[in-house]
């Protein structure tokens, strides 16, 4: 039984498994859910089995998973790919996709929300989720200043999971001219064989 994947084309939660699977090679169904929709009115066979309610979902053999850095946490191990080399290498990995759960992976994609969709979001939340994505972007610019992917040379999904949203950093009101060594970063995972844009991808 083949891949499927709900997305949506401005998830860039979605767009992280749809980049593993795009990288590794791994056919898959896409399947756009209409976030615009309240969640009952959203198609059947993805609320039987979207737990929480949120693309992105994988179903592989039948079974369903949800939260993409746990789908990428599954997809990393069962397929040998864009892993670790050894269990410490596994650990770092971890604790990047925890740091950007609650870091890059939330400032960014709320910023952008913000600015494209909910247009009457308070100044001094805006101001805030700002601030934010600052300090997480310089986090990264000063974690890449001396290496090409975030565990070292090799691409891994820390590198998909913190990457996912900003592909669409100007979208977020943010220059990315402003952090070179994440814009080489960028520029080294947009080179990799089968990479293609979240709006290739998901759109
Ligand atoms: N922590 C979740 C976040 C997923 C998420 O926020 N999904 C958004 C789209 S980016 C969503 O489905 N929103 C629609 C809704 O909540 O009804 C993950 O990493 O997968």
């Amino acid at each position: 039984m083949g891949l499927i994947l709900y997305g949506n084309h401005s998830s860039g939660h979605a767009y992280k498994p749809a980049l593993f699977l795009a990288l590794a090679g791994i056919p898959f169904e896409y399947r756009p859910i209409n976030l615009d929709l309240p969640r009952i009115e959203r198609p059947a066979d993805f609320v039987a089995v979207s737990p929480f309610g949120e693309v992105p979902v994988l179903i592989e053999e039948g079974v369903s998973l949800a939260q993409s850095n746990a789908i990428l946490l599954h997809l990393a191990r069962r397929h040998h790919r864009f892993g670790a080399a050894d269990e410490a290498g596994w650990d770092r990995l971890t604790q990047w996709l925890f740091w950007e759960a609650n870091r890059v992976g939330f400032s960014v994609p709320n910023l952008r929300f913000a600015y494209r969709v909910a247009r009457d979001t308070p100044a001094d939340v805006v101001r805030w989720l700002h601030a934010r994505a600052v300090d997480d972007l310089g986090r990264l610019e000063g974690e890449l200043q001396d290496r090409s992917f975030l565990l070292g040379t090799e691409p891994s999904i820390a590198d998909i999971a913190c990457s996912a949203y900003l592909f669409w950093l100007d979208q977020a009101g943010i220059d990315g001219a402003e952090y070179p060594a994440v814009g080489a970063w960028l520029a080294r995972i947009a080179s990799l064989p089968g990479w293609r844009s979240p709006d290739d991808l998901l759109g």
